[in-house]
Protein backbone atom coordinates (compact mmCIF):
# COMPACT_ATOMS: atom_id res chain seq x y z
CA UNK A 1 0.00 0.00 0.00
CA UNK A 2 1.32 3.10 -1.15
CA UNK A 3 1.75 5.71 2.24
CA UNK A 4 -0.04 8.73 2.02
CA UNK A 5 1.92 12.00 2.28
CA UNK A 6 1.36 14.21 5.56
CA UNK A 7 0.57 17.28 3.67
CA UNK A 8 -2.47 15.04 1.97
CA UNK A 9 -4.39 16.91 4.43
CA UNK A 10 -3.42 20.93 3.64
CA UNK A 11 -3.85 20.47 0.22
CA UNK A 12 -6.97 22.41 -0.72
CA UNK A 13 -9.16 19.98 -3.42
CA UNK A 14 -10.86 21.68 -6.59
CA UNK A 15 -13.71 22.13 -4.67
CA UNK A 16 -12.69 23.61 -1.46
CA UNK A 17 -10.85 26.07 -3.29
CA UNK A 18 -14.03 27.27 -5.74
CA UNK A 19 -16.26 26.91 -2.42
CA UNK A 20 -13.95 29.84 -0.78
CA UNK A 21 -13.76 31.86 -3.64
CA UNK A 22 -17.50 31.41 -3.56
CA UNK A 23 -17.08 32.84 -0.02
CA UNK A 24 -15.11 35.81 -0.69
CA UNK A 25 -17.27 36.46 -3.63
CA UNK A 26 -20.28 37.05 -0.94
CA UNK A 27 -18.21 38.46 1.38
CA UNK A 28 -17.13 41.14 -1.36
CA UNK A 29 -20.75 41.64 -2.04
CA UNK A 30 -22.23 42.00 1.46
CA UNK A 31 -19.52 44.69 2.30
CA UNK A 32 -20.00 46.87 -0.92
CA UNK A 33 -23.95 46.55 -0.36
CA UNK A 34 -23.04 47.61 3.31
CA UNK A 35 -21.09 50.26 2.10
CA UNK A 36 -23.46 51.63 -0.26
CA UNK A 37 -26.30 51.52 2.83
CA UNK A 38 -23.88 53.89 4.81
CA UNK A 39 -22.90 56.04 1.93
CA UNK A 40 -26.81 56.60 1.66
CA UNK A 41 -26.90 58.08 4.89
CA UNK A 42 -23.38 59.74 4.97
CA UNK A 43 -23.52 63.20 5.50
CA UNK A 44 -21.66 64.56 2.47
CA UNK A 45 -21.51 68.20 2.98
CA UNK A 46 -21.87 70.90 0.41
CA UNK A 47 -18.16 71.85 0.55
CA UNK A 48 -15.14 71.14 2.52
CA UNK A 49 -13.19 73.10 5.00
CA UNK A 50 -9.35 72.03 5.52
CA UNK A 51 -7.51 72.88 9.08
CA UNK A 52 -4.39 72.61 10.01
CA UNK A 53 -4.18 72.53 13.26
CA UNK A 54 -0.75 71.91 15.80
CA UNK A 55 -0.11 71.75 19.29
CA UNK A 56 2.56 73.88 20.11
CA UNK A 57 3.58 75.55 23.19
CA UNK A 58 4.16 78.97 24.07
CA UNK A 59 5.67 81.25 25.89
CA UNK A 60 3.25 83.93 27.63
CA UNK A 61 3.02 86.77 30.42
CA UNK A 62 0.61 87.25 32.00
CA UNK A 63 -0.35 88.86 35.23
CA UNK A 64 3.32 89.31 35.71
CA UNK A 65 4.34 85.44 35.01
CA UNK A 66 6.13 84.44 32.57
CA UNK A 67 5.59 80.59 31.75
CA UNK A 68 5.11 77.99 28.86
CA UNK A 69 1.19 77.01 27.73
CA UNK A 70 -0.30 74.68 25.30
CA UNK A 71 -1.66 76.06 22.37
CA UNK A 72 -3.25 75.29 18.50
CA UNK A 73 -0.84 76.97 16.03
CA UNK A 74 0.78 79.29 19.05
CA UNK A 75 -2.60 81.42 19.38
CA UNK A 76 -4.36 81.70 22.52
CA UNK A 77 -7.41 81.50 22.46
CA UNK A 78 -6.97 79.34 19.16
CA UNK A 79 -7.74 79.42 15.48
CA UNK A 80 -11.62 79.80 14.44
CA UNK A 81 -13.25 77.05 12.55
CA UNK A 82 -16.06 78.90 9.78
CA UNK A 83 -18.35 77.12 7.76
CA UNK A 84 -21.52 76.89 6.69
CA UNK A 85 -24.52 74.34 7.63
CA UNK A 86 -23.93 70.95 6.48
CA UNK A 87 -20.43 71.83 5.50
CA UNK A 88 -17.26 69.16 6.09
CA UNK A 89 -14.58 70.23 8.11
CA UNK A 90 -11.17 68.39 8.01
CA UNK A 91 -8.97 68.60 10.48
CA UNK A 92 -5.06 67.36 10.28
CA UNK A 93 -3.67 67.88 14.23
CA UNK A 94 0.11 67.56 14.20
CA UNK A 95 1.16 67.19 18.46
CA UNK A 96 4.60 69.41 17.94
CA UNK A 97 4.24 69.82 22.13
CA UNK A 98 6.19 67.27 24.24
CA UNK A 99 2.49 66.48 25.49
CA UNK A 100 -0.59 64.02 24.69
CA UNK A 101 -3.32 65.73 22.83
CA UNK A 102 -7.00 65.23 21.41
CA UNK A 103 -9.30 67.71 20.50
CA UNK A 104 -13.14 67.59 21.05
CA UNK A 105 -15.66 69.59 18.55
CA UNK A 106 -17.86 70.32 21.39
CA UNK A 107 -21.54 70.28 20.45
CA UNK A 108 -20.73 68.61 17.13
CA UNK A 109 -23.69 65.76 16.52
CA UNK A 110 -20.66 63.68 15.02
CA UNK A 111 -23.56 61.63 12.89
CA UNK A 112 -21.55 58.61 11.23
CA UNK A 113 -18.25 60.22 12.30
CA UNK A 114 -18.14 59.36 16.10
CA UNK A 115 -14.57 58.44 15.55
CA UNK A 116 -13.55 61.90 15.23
CA UNK A 117 -15.59 63.08 18.72
CA UNK A 118 -12.38 63.39 20.52
CA UNK A 119 -12.60 62.43 24.16
CA UNK A 120 -9.13 60.57 24.70
CA UNK A 121 -9.70 56.82 25.68
CA UNK A 122 -13.26 56.66 25.04
CA UNK A 123 -13.52 57.10 21.07
CA UNK A 124 -9.82 57.71 20.31
CA UNK A 125 -6.06 56.92 21.75
CA UNK A 126 -4.70 60.25 22.34
CA UNK A 127 -2.16 61.81 20.00
CA UNK A 128 1.24 61.72 20.99
CA UNK A 129 4.23 63.79 20.34
CA UNK A 130 5.30 63.42 17.14
CA UNK A 131 2.04 62.42 15.61
CA UNK A 132 -0.73 63.30 13.23
CA UNK A 133 -4.40 62.61 13.28
CA UNK A 134 -7.42 63.54 11.27
CA UNK A 135 -10.84 64.59 12.56
CA UNK A 136 -13.68 64.51 9.53
CA UNK A 137 -17.06 65.36 10.53
CA UNK A 138 -19.85 67.21 8.92
CA UNK A 139 -21.93 69.97 10.50
CA UNK A 140 -25.62 68.46 9.91
CA UNK A 141 -28.28 71.20 10.89
CA UNK A 142 -26.24 72.90 13.07
CA UNK A 143 -26.29 76.58 12.44
CA UNK A 144 -24.40 79.29 14.90
CA UNK A 145 -21.49 79.05 17.45
CA UNK A 146 -20.10 76.00 18.97
CA UNK A 147 -16.64 75.54 19.86
CA UNK A 148 -13.38 72.90 19.99
CA UNK A 149 -11.01 72.16 22.81
CA UNK A 150 -8.26 69.81 23.86
CA UNK A 151 -10.14 66.37 25.42
CA UNK A 152 -7.07 65.19 27.61
CA UNK A 153 -6.40 66.19 31.18
CA UNK A 154 -6.84 69.84 31.94
CA UNK A 155 -4.90 71.67 28.72
CA UNK A 156 -8.26 73.18 27.16
CA UNK A 157 -8.23 75.82 29.59
CA UNK A 158 -5.06 77.30 26.59
CA UNK A 159 -6.11 74.66 23.69
CA UNK A 160 -9.84 75.93 22.87
CA UNK A 161 -11.41 78.25 19.96
CA UNK A 162 -14.18 78.96 18.09
CA UNK A 163 -16.62 77.31 15.61
CA UNK A 164 -18.70 79.31 13.65
CA UNK A 165 -21.40 78.40 11.47
CA UNK A 166 -22.96 80.53 9.04
CA UNK A 167 -26.71 79.41 7.31
CA UNK A 168 -26.55 77.94 3.83
CA UNK A 169 -25.87 80.70 1.11
CA UNK A 170 -29.28 81.90 0.72
CA UNK A 171 -30.74 81.85 3.80
CA UNK A 172 -31.20 84.38 6.58
CA UNK A 173 -30.61 84.88 10.01
CA UNK A 174 -34.24 84.26 11.66
CA UNK A 175 -33.64 88.05 13.29
CA UNK A 176 -31.61 91.33 12.39
CA UNK A 177 -28.37 91.17 10.58
CA UNK A 178 -25.55 92.73 12.13
CA UNK A 179 -23.40 95.28 11.14
CA UNK A 180 -20.78 93.38 12.27
CA UNK A 181 -20.01 89.88 14.54
CA UNK A 182 -17.32 89.48 17.51
CA UNK A 183 -16.23 86.12 19.05
CA UNK A 184 -16.05 86.42 23.14
CA UNK A 185 -14.37 83.84 24.88
CA UNK A 186 -14.96 83.39 28.41
CA UNK A 187 -11.86 81.67 30.35
CA UNK A 188 -9.83 80.89 33.13
CA UNK A 189 -5.90 80.83 33.38
CA UNK A 190 -3.75 79.49 36.13
CA UNK A 191 -0.17 80.31 36.55
CA UNK A 192 0.34 76.28 36.84
CA UNK A 193 1.06 73.50 34.39
CA UNK A 194 -2.76 72.89 34.06
CA UNK A 195 -1.59 68.72 33.65
CA UNK A 196 0.14 68.86 37.18
CA UNK A 197 -3.07 70.90 38.44
CA UNK A 198 -5.43 68.61 37.46
CA UNK A 199 -3.35 65.67 39.06
CA UNK A 200 -3.05 67.61 41.99
CA UNK A 201 -6.99 68.42 41.96
CA UNK A 202 -7.46 64.58 41.63
CA UNK A 203 -5.09 63.65 44.43
CA UNK A 204 -6.65 66.02 46.91
CA UNK A 205 -10.21 64.92 46.60
CA UNK A 206 -11.39 68.09 46.40
CA UNK A 207 -12.43 70.61 44.50
CA UNK A 208 -9.62 72.60 42.36
CA UNK A 209 -8.09 75.48 43.45
CA UNK A 210 -9.54 79.01 42.32
CA UNK A 211 -8.25 80.71 38.73
CA UNK A 212 -5.57 83.10 38.94
CA UNK A 213 -7.84 85.13 36.90
CA UNK A 214 -10.97 84.88 34.53
CA UNK A 215 -9.89 86.08 31.10
CA UNK A 216 -12.26 87.67 28.32
CA UNK A 217 -10.62 86.33 24.77
CA UNK A 218 -7.67 85.34 26.78
CA UNK A 219 -7.33 88.56 28.55
CA UNK A 220 -7.73 89.44 32.30
CA UNK A 221 -8.87 92.85 32.30
CA UNK A 222 -7.68 96.10 34.29
CA UNK A 223 -9.31 94.55 37.67
CA UNK A 224 -6.00 92.15 37.92
CA UNK A 225 -2.37 92.71 38.53
CA UNK A 226 -0.07 94.10 35.95
CA UNK A 227 -3.08 93.78 33.51
CA UNK A 228 -4.10 96.97 32.49
CA UNK A 229 -2.97 96.92 29.09
CA UNK A 230 -4.08 93.52 29.14
CA UNK A 231 -7.47 94.11 28.13
CA UNK A 232 -9.94 93.44 24.82
CA UNK A 233 -11.68 95.95 23.45
CA UNK A 234 -14.05 95.94 20.59
CA UNK A 235 -14.86 99.26 18.60
CA UNK A 236 -18.59 99.98 17.96
CA UNK A 237 -20.18 102.70 15.59
CA UNK A 238 -23.25 104.39 17.37
CA UNK A 239 -26.55 103.47 16.45
CA UNK A 240 -25.26 99.74 14.84
CA UNK A 241 -26.10 95.89 16.24
CA UNK A 242 -23.77 93.79 16.66
CA UNK A 243 -23.77 90.06 17.20
CA UNK A 244 -21.88 88.82 20.05
CA UNK A 245 -20.84 85.27 20.24
CA UNK A 246 -20.29 83.96 23.47
CA UNK A 247 -18.67 81.09 24.10
CA UNK A 248 -17.45 79.56 28.04
CA UNK A 249 -14.46 77.98 27.65
CA UNK A 250 -13.64 77.92 31.44
CA UNK A 251 -12.22 74.60 32.90
CA UNK A 252 -15.14 74.43 35.77
CA UNK A 253 -16.97 77.85 36.36
CA UNK A 254 -19.77 78.94 35.34
CA UNK A 255 -20.33 82.60 34.58
CA UNK A 256 -22.27 85.59 33.96
CA UNK A 257 -21.85 88.54 31.32
CA UNK A 258 -23.04 91.11 31.08
CA UNK A 259 -22.77 94.87 29.31
CA UNK A 260 -22.95 98.45 30.91
CA UNK A 261 -26.30 99.73 29.95
CA UNK A 262 -26.65 97.49 27.43
CA UNK A 263 -29.76 95.07 26.62
CA UNK A 264 -28.28 91.28 25.49
CA UNK A 265 -30.79 89.81 23.09
CA UNK A 266 -30.34 86.20 22.58
CA UNK A 267 -31.11 84.61 19.27
CA UNK A 268 -29.38 81.28 19.47
CA UNK A 269 -28.21 78.92 22.06
CA UNK A 270 -25.62 75.78 21.68
CA UNK A 271 -26.19 76.61 17.61
CA UNK A 272 -29.80 76.55 18.09
CA UNK A 273 -31.86 79.14 17.18
CA UNK A 274 -33.90 80.66 19.81
CA UNK A 275 -37.28 82.55 20.41
CA UNK A 276 -35.12 86.24 20.88
CA UNK A 277 -35.23 87.33 24.52
CA UNK A 278 -33.64 90.33 25.67
CA UNK A 279 -32.02 90.54 29.60
CA UNK A 280 -29.58 92.37 31.37
CA UNK A 281 -27.15 89.34 31.97
CA UNK A 282 -26.60 86.03 30.21
CA UNK A 283 -25.37 83.08 32.39
CA UNK A 284 -23.09 80.14 30.37
CA UNK A 285 -21.60 76.98 31.70
CA UNK A 286 -18.61 75.60 30.84
CA UNK A 287 -18.89 74.20 27.29
CA UNK A 288 -22.12 77.00 26.50
CA UNK A 289 -22.21 79.22 23.83
CA UNK A 290 -24.79 81.53 23.08
CA UNK A 291 -24.97 84.18 20.42
CA UNK A 292 -26.34 87.48 21.44
CA UNK A 293 -27.49 90.88 19.44
CA UNK A 294 -26.08 94.20 21.23
CA UNK A 295 -27.32 97.59 19.70
CA UNK A 296 -24.70 100.75 20.49
CA UNK A 297 -27.71 102.99 21.14
CA UNK A 298 -25.95 104.61 24.36
CA UNK A 299 -24.03 108.26 24.55
CA UNK A 300 -20.81 108.07 23.09
CA UNK A 301 -18.48 106.09 25.90
CA UNK A 302 -16.62 102.96 27.22
CA UNK A 303 -18.83 100.85 28.29
CA UNK A 304 -17.47 97.95 30.65
CA UNK A 305 -18.30 94.21 28.99
CA UNK A 306 -18.15 92.04 32.62
CA UNK A 307 -17.48 88.45 33.50
CA UNK A 308 -17.74 86.90 36.87
CA UNK A 309 -18.42 83.90 38.88
CA UNK A 310 -21.87 81.98 39.19
CA UNK A 311 -21.57 79.69 42.42
CA UNK A 312 -24.12 78.36 43.96
CA UNK A 313 -22.79 75.63 45.40
CA UNK A 314 -21.65 76.33 49.45
CA UNK A 315 -18.19 76.92 50.84
CA UNK A 316 -16.10 76.33 47.81
CA UNK A 317 -13.31 78.64 47.10
CA UNK A 318 -13.69 80.60 43.76
CA UNK A 319 -11.61 83.74 41.90
CA UNK A 320 -14.04 86.36 42.61
CA UNK A 321 -12.65 89.45 40.66
CA UNK A 322 -14.28 90.50 37.56
CA UNK A 323 -12.84 90.26 34.19
CA UNK A 324 -13.25 93.74 32.04
CA UNK A 325 -13.20 93.76 28.49
CA UNK A 326 -14.17 97.26 27.29
CA UNK A 327 -17.26 98.09 24.53
CA UNK A 328 -16.16 100.99 23.07
CA UNK A 329 -17.88 103.88 20.59
CA UNK A 330 -15.87 105.49 18.07
CA UNK A 331 -15.47 108.84 19.44
CA UNK A 332 -15.21 108.46 22.85
CA UNK A 333 -12.08 109.49 24.84
CA UNK A 334 -9.09 106.82 24.34
CA UNK A 335 -8.36 107.04 28.19
CA UNK A 336 -12.16 107.41 29.53
CA UNK A 337 -13.20 105.67 32.60
CA UNK A 338 -15.06 102.36 31.40
CA UNK A 339 -18.81 102.93 32.63
CA UNK A 340 -19.01 99.64 35.38
CA UNK A 341 -21.66 96.57 34.49
CA UNK A 342 -23.50 95.30 37.73
CA UNK A 343 -23.19 91.48 37.52
CA UNK A 344 -25.52 89.18 39.88
CA UNK A 345 -23.91 88.46 43.11
CA UNK A 346 -22.28 84.99 42.94
CA UNK A 347 -24.90 83.26 44.14
CA UNK A 348 -28.30 84.83 42.48
CA UNK A 349 -29.89 81.99 41.75
CA UNK A 350 -33.28 83.61 40.59
CA UNK A 351 -30.77 85.87 38.01
CA UNK A 352 -30.15 82.23 36.47
CA UNK A 353 -33.09 80.69 36.42
CA UNK A 354 -34.70 84.11 34.63
CA UNK A 355 -32.25 83.68 31.99
CA UNK A 356 -32.52 79.77 31.59
CA UNK A 357 -36.25 80.08 31.68
CA UNK A 358 -36.10 82.39 28.57
CA UNK A 359 -34.53 79.71 26.25
CA UNK A 360 -37.42 78.71 24.26
CA UNK A 361 -37.21 76.89 20.27
CA UNK A 362 -37.45 78.41 17.36
CA UNK A 363 -39.28 75.48 16.54
CA UNK A 364 -43.13 75.21 17.11
CA UNK A 365 -43.87 72.85 19.71
CA UNK A 366 -45.42 69.99 19.20
CA UNK A 367 -46.99 69.19 22.64
CA UNK A 368 -48.64 67.14 24.33
CA UNK A 369 -47.19 64.38 22.76
CA UNK A 370 -49.24 60.94 22.44
CA UNK A 371 -47.64 58.29 25.05
CA UNK A 372 -47.20 54.77 23.77
CA UNK A 373 -48.13 52.98 27.20
CA UNK A 374 -48.19 49.16 26.41
CA UNK A 375 -45.00 47.56 26.14
CA UNK A 376 -46.38 45.22 23.26
CA UNK A 377 -47.11 48.36 21.00
CA UNK A 378 -43.63 49.04 21.05
CA UNK A 379 -42.80 45.64 19.38
CA UNK A 380 -45.01 46.06 16.39
CU1 LIG B 1 -16.14 69.49 25.11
Amino acid sequence: MQPTPPFSLSVPSKMTKVVTTLNYLWLSLLLYALNMHVMAFWPGGRSTRFYDFKVQTMRTTKLCNTQDIVTINGMYPGPVVYAQEDDRVIVRLTNESPYNATIHWHGVRQRLSCWSDGPSYITQCPVQPGQTFTYEFTLIQQKGTLFWHAHISWIRGTVHGAIVIYPKTGVPYPFQYPYEEHIIILGEYWLRDLRQLEQAVLASGGGPPPANAFTINGHPGPNYNCSNNDVYKIDVVPGKTYLLRLINAGLNMESFFAIANHKLTIVEADAEYIKPFTTDRVMLGPGQTLNVLVTANQPIGRYSMAMGPYMSARNVPFQNITSIAYFQYLGAMPNSIALPAPLPVFNDNLAVKTVMDGLKSLNPAQIPKRLIKTFSSLLV
